[in-house]
């Protein structure tokens, strides 16, 4: 008995051009392009590894060591393409072996909280994906396999790319052309650097997909996002993205993600994602670029809370100093910066 197995691992990525609404439910199509920034596979990722065999006659999930059901929809979508392309090659190539009518077994693993708003969905449709398209030796491009990534949780086609990565949402009613590219590889840019600030480790409050049913449905400032300020966001972001123009980047980031929550709250009912840290965060950030008399960090949230602040490596004591002042977390650690230089923040 043959059994044939994969592993892969899948970063998180941090959208600064926000995915929210759905032009198609099942197909995960958006209404809008999005950007992200894919996170070092050193710090938060999914590792997921695969295994079939003949002897293996259904499928399963082990998620963070714990059996889990693959019955959802979007689950069923992914394995019913990845089985279909695998099943293209078994009939051209009679020497392959039919490993496409095998059970699949799946062990995935996150080394970060699920579901706090740390895009889990992303990393994990990602790495499911690409982690069966490697045990079946699929030949297609990381394009093209992102299509089917999406289909499993939109945000997930951009995780198939490190560095900098574009969605195009695509005009096609079937899909085929709403997949993710590669703007830049991660180095192009390299001094980027992303912290995460916790604010909550909770499962969030209105899950993704029922919130931005409720957006587009409901929000007229939405309809405006998505006509007028996200196309020309998008080639925006992606030249300055080009053109390693931080500040630029950092306005259009901090823009977005302000965007994106005030259609939140424009729904109706109200989502809610940011909490009184959140906007103490926001505060906070402009308050340091303002002090600094330069855009040295930008602030995004997704679907929940916690903060993702972008800044320049260079920049990173000169940011840290005021955040572990204020915050005052960090036992031992002293400014480099005299009182005087720190004004209002001390
Ligand atoms: C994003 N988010 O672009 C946006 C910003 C949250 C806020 O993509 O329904 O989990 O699975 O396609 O991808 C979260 O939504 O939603 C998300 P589904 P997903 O990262």
């Amino acid at each position: 008995m043959s059994i044939y197995t994969a592993t892969t691992t899948a970063p998180v990525n941090i959208a600064t051009l926000k995915y929210w609404g759905k032009r198609d439910k099942t197909l995960n199509l958006p209404t809008n392009s999005s950007i992200s920034v894919t996170l070092s596979q050193d710090d938060l990722r999914t590792l997921t590894s695969v295994a079939t065999s003949e002897k293996f006659n259904e499928d399963k999930l082990w998620l963070n060591g714990k059996e889990e059901s693959l019955g959802s929809e979007r689950t069923q979508n992914c394995l019913k393409d990845l089985r279909s392309l695998r099943k293209q090659l078994e009939d051209s190539d009679s020497n392959l072996p039919k490993i496409s009518e095998f059970g699949l077994h799946i062990v995935s693993e996150n080394n970060f909280p699920t579901a706090a708003g740390l895009a889990s969905s992303a990393a994990g449709f990602s790495a499911l994906v690409v982690a069966i398209a490697k045990l079946y030796k699929l030949p297609q491009s990381f394009s093209e396999i992102s299509k089917i990534a999406r289909k499993g949780s939109g945000s997930a086609c951009r995780s198939l790319f490190g560095g900098y990565v574009a969605w195009e949402m695509g005009s096609e009613e079937d899909g085929s052309d709403s997949k993710a590219v590669e703007v830049a590889p991660v180095e192009h840019w390299s001094n980027i650097k992303a912290v995460i600030l916790v604010v909550s480790a909770d499962k969030k409050d209105t899950p993704s997909t029922s919130g931005m049913q409720t957006t587009v449905a409901t929000s007229d400032l939405f309809q405006w996002r998505i006509k007028e300020v996200v196309p020309k966001r998008f080639e925006e972001m992606k030249k300055s993205i080009i053109e390693k123009n931080f500040p630029l980047f950092a306005e259009l980031t901090m823009k977005d993600s302000n965007s994106f929550h005030a259609t939140c709250l424009d729904s109706y009912p109200p989502i809610f994602y940011l909490n009184d840290t959140s906007k103490k965060i926001i505060k906070l950030v402009h308050a340091i670029n303002d002090f600094y008399g330069e855009t040295i960090a930008a602030y995004t949230f997704d679907a929940g809370p916690n903060a993702v602040i972008y800044y320049l490596e260079e920049n990173e004591s000169k940011l840290f100093s005021i955040i572990y002042k204020l915050f005052n977390k960090v036992e031992g650690w002293s400014s480099k910066y005299s009182s005087e230089q720190l004004g209002e923040f001390n």
